[in-house]
C-alpha cells in the first residue's frame, strides 16, 4: 500500500482529490490530507476533515519522511525545505505553466507579458515551480479574460490532470522532463508594485486595458490609485463580450 500525503490550501482541489482518491482501492494507496500552518481561513478544509501540519518543523519532517512514499503539493502556502524534497518524493500541483511566470499569481503576469498560462504538475527540487515537469496543460488567454477567469480555466485543466493521472502519480509510471530553463520567477512584491496604479504613466490604451484585467480578480481589491485626501481608490474593469 503506498502512503500519500496531500497538502493543500486550496479547497477546490482537495475536493478533486477526495473525490478521485474514493475510486483508488485503500489496499492499492491511502490518501492524508493536511493543511499548512500560515492558512489564516482553514475553517472550510477543516470541513474536508483536513487538520493542520507544518512543513518546516523539523520532527514533523522526520516524521513524514518515515511514513510516506509521496508528498502531493496542491496549492500549499508553505514551502518544502530542501531537506523534504531530497528525502521523499515530493510533487507539486502549480497554476502556471513552468517555467514561465514562475512563483505568484502567473495568470496576472501572463495578462501582461504574453507568456504562456496553464497548470504544472511537477517533482519538487529546492526552487520554487522549478523541478522536471510530469504534466502539463495551457490554456488560452481570452480578449475579454480578467485574472479571475484565466485562473478558473487554470484550475479547471488542474482538476482534469488530477483525475487523469492521481494513480500514475502514486504508481511513479510516468515520464519527467527537465526544464530548458529556469524561465521567470514573480514575487508577492512584484504583484504588490503592480497594485499601485500611477495615473500618470503613459503606454497605450492597450497595455492600461491589460494592467487592470491582470488585477481585477472577483471581490479581491488589488488596483488602487491614492486620491488628493490621501485614501485609497480601487480601481476593477468589466469587461464583456457582444
Ligand atoms: O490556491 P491559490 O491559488 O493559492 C495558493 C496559496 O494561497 C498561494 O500562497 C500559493 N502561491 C499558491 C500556489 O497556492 O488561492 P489564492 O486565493 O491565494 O489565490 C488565487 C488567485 O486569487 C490568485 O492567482 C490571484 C487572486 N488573488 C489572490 C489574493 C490573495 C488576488 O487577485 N489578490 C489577492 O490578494
Amino acid at each position: 500500500v503506498k502512503k500519500v500525503l496531500v497538502v493543500s490550501d486550496n479547497v477546490e482541489l482537495v475536493s478533486k482529490f477526495q473525490s478521485v482518491s474514493k475510486r483508488i482501492s485503500t489496499e492499492v494507496a491511502e490518501f492524508d490530507y493536511r493543511y499548512s500552518i500560515i492558512n489564516k481561513s482553514p475553517s472550510e478544509l477543516k470541513r474536508l476533515g483536513m487538520s493542520v501540519v507544518d512543513m518546516k518543523d523539523q520532527k514533523i519532517i522526520n516524521l513524514i519522511t518515515s511514513t510516506y512514499d509521496l508528498i502531493i503539493s496542491a496549492h500549499c502556502k508553505q514551502i518544502f525545505p530542501k531537506k523534504l524534497v531530497d528525502t521523499v518524493r515530493c510533487i507539486n500541483i502549480h497554476p502556471g505553466l513552468n517555467p514561465y511566470n514562475r512563483g505568484w499569481f502567473p495568470q496576472v503576469f501572463s495578462i501582461l507579458n504574453k507568456k504562456p498560462i496553464g497548470c504544472t504538475i511537477h517533482l519538487m527540487d529546492e526552487k520554487i515551480d522549478h523541478g522536471d515537469v510530469i504534466y502539463q496543460s495551457e490554456v488560452a488567454i481570452k480578449s475579454c479574460d480578467t485574472s479571475l477567469d484565466v485562473y478558473n480555466r487554470v484550475v479547471s485543466a488542474e482538476k482534469e490532470l488530477i483525475n487523469n493521472h492521481l494513480l500514475d502519480l502514486v504508481h511513479e509510471k510516468y515520464t519527467s522532463k527537465k526544464l530548458g530553463n529556469d524561465g521567470n520567477y514573480n514575487g508577492i512584491k512584484d504583484f504588490k508594485k503592480l497594485s499601485q496604479l500611477d495615473l500618470s504613466s503613459s503606454g497605450t490604451l492597450a497595455e492600461h486595458i491589460d494592467l487592470l484585467r491582470a488585477l481585477t480578480h472577483g471581490d479581491f481589491n488589488n488596483a488602487y490609485f491614492v486620491d488628493d485626501q490621501g485614501q485609497r481608490v480601487f480601481v476593477k474593469i468589466n469587461l464583456d463580450k457582444e
